[in-house]
């Protein structure tokens, strides 16, 4: 195993390490069997998908994806926590880490802006993996831009109806519970949208396509036809859905670094291993500089993403508030250098790294969304761009 000396740093505190040990520990052994299955099937996969909610369940560890009391451990996010564990579960197996951190994106906005009544009718089953849960933003005609989005949510009574259209929704299919955003109207633009929780067996609701992706996970369309959601379950006041979606991010954003982060790892553990062992020209091509120069690039891009990643997720938990530059920061950082990180583990091993069932063939496919998912690395460089201007105008 690699170096494990971030974890003394002073961005952590000892239940974080204690956390990491443990988890650690669990996932060795109870994600060796399930850990890299990769069904192309849809309906393989989402049984899949399923059991892998249910084992992360039984471990306990959903239980940092929701609020307290409502079967989380802290009342408010523990965001290093979330990357410890993204981080750790990455390196064992990708669709672990997604099905955990859905579970927390998927309810996340109902833990920061939902009623009481809301959180004890939704958080309890996120956390022992009874209801999976899912986050409905993008749109077909708008991705990166939120404040474009058209599905619209109209008044009627003591009700909101729902009409448009949600894609690339993660989860779509297998989730009880989907976190919709939706034109209200109050204003134009970001001002006019809001949130609300929308049930999977709602009527006027339904799973309209399915996509295979390179590394697969549950990913569909979803359909609002006349959708009747009661008003008492929107998530904050009418016109907060932009706030909502982005709060919510604030939180999950940095914990896709640590992802990203975990994948990086894996990648130069399995490049180490290969390099030290391959031997090239009458010696191990660990001895050759091009090869260390390679080594030198990956373990750099590892401690300055880990460094971002921690950074970030001490921030939100310590000194609280948006910690949006941060969180961009951690992202764009560790997902396009874990993107390097892995090329370059997979040109160490040679032909070997490109064919199919390798670890590295494997992180090569898994890393490649994370630069597109909550936010492009385009979208990462607006924001820090953005605060860097607006701080140097004040
Ligand atoms: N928390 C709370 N409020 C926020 C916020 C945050 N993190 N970020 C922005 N806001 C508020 C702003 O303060 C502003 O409020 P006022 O109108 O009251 O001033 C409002 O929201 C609009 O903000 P802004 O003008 O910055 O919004 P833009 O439309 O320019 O969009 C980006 C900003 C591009 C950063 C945003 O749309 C974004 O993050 N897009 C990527 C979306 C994404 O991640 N999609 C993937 C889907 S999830 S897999």
């Amino acid at each position: 195993m690699g170096d494990r000396s971030y974890l003394d740093w002073p961005f952590l505190e000892d239940h974080h390490r204690v956390l990491e040990r443990d988890l650690r520990a669990w996932a060795k052994t109870e994600l060796a069997e399930l850990g890299h299955e990769e069904p192309r099937d849809d309906d393989a996969l989402n049984a899949l998908s399923l059991r892998m909610v249910a084992r992360l369940a039984e471990g306990g560890w959903l239980r940092y994806c929701v609020a307290a009391p409502h079967g989380g451990l802290t009342e408010k996010f523990d965001v290093r926590a979330l990357c410890i564990i993204r981080e750790t579960l990455a390196q064992y197996s990708g669709l672990a880490d997604f099905c955990f951190i859905m579970q927390g994106l998927g309810s996340g906005a109902i833990s920061l802006f939902g009623s009481d009544e809301l959180k004890a009718e939704y958080l309890p089953g996120v956390a022992s993996g009874e209801r999976i849960a899912a986050f409905a933003l993008s749109e077909p005609g708008s991705g990166s831009d939120v404040a474009a989005m058209a599905t619209t949510a109209r008044e009627d009574g003591d009700a909101y109806v729902i009409d448009g259209e949600k894609t690339l929704i993660s989860n779509a299919g297998i989730a009880a519970q989907y976190v919709v955003f939706a034109r209200t109207g109050e204003a134009p633009g970001a001002r006019g949208l809001s949130a609300f929780v929308v049930d999977g067996d709602a009527p006027g609701f339904s799973v309209t396509e399915r996509f295979q992706v390179i590394a697969p996970h549950p990913l569909g369309t979803l359909t609002f036809d006349g959708c009747r959601v009661a008003k008492s379950r929107m998530l904050g006041a009418p016109g907060d859905g932009f706030k909502v979606a982005m709060a919510s991010l604030d939180v999950f954003r940095s914990t896709v670094g640590a992802a990203a982060l975990g994948f990086a790892r894996c990648a130069m553990d399995q490049a180490m291993e290969r390099a030290k062992t391959r031997i090239s020209f009458g010696k191990p091509i660990s001895e050759f500089q091009l090869i260390q120069e390679k080594i030198a690039d990956m373990a750099l891009n590892i401690d300055a993403s880990a460094l971002l990643v921690y950074r970030s997720a001490w921030t939100k938990d310590t000194i609280g508030g948006r910690a949006t530059r941060e969180a961009a920061m951690a992202k764009l950082h560790a997902t396009e250098a874990a993107q390097q990180v892995i090329d370059q583990a997979v040109q160490i091993f040679g032909g070997q790294g490109v064919i199919v069932g390798n670890v590295v063939e494997r992180l090569y496919r898994e890393i490649r969304a994370l630069r597109i998912y909550e936010g492009t690395s385009e979208i990462q460089k607006l924001i820090i761009a953005g605060q860097a201007l607006t701080e140097d105008a004040t």
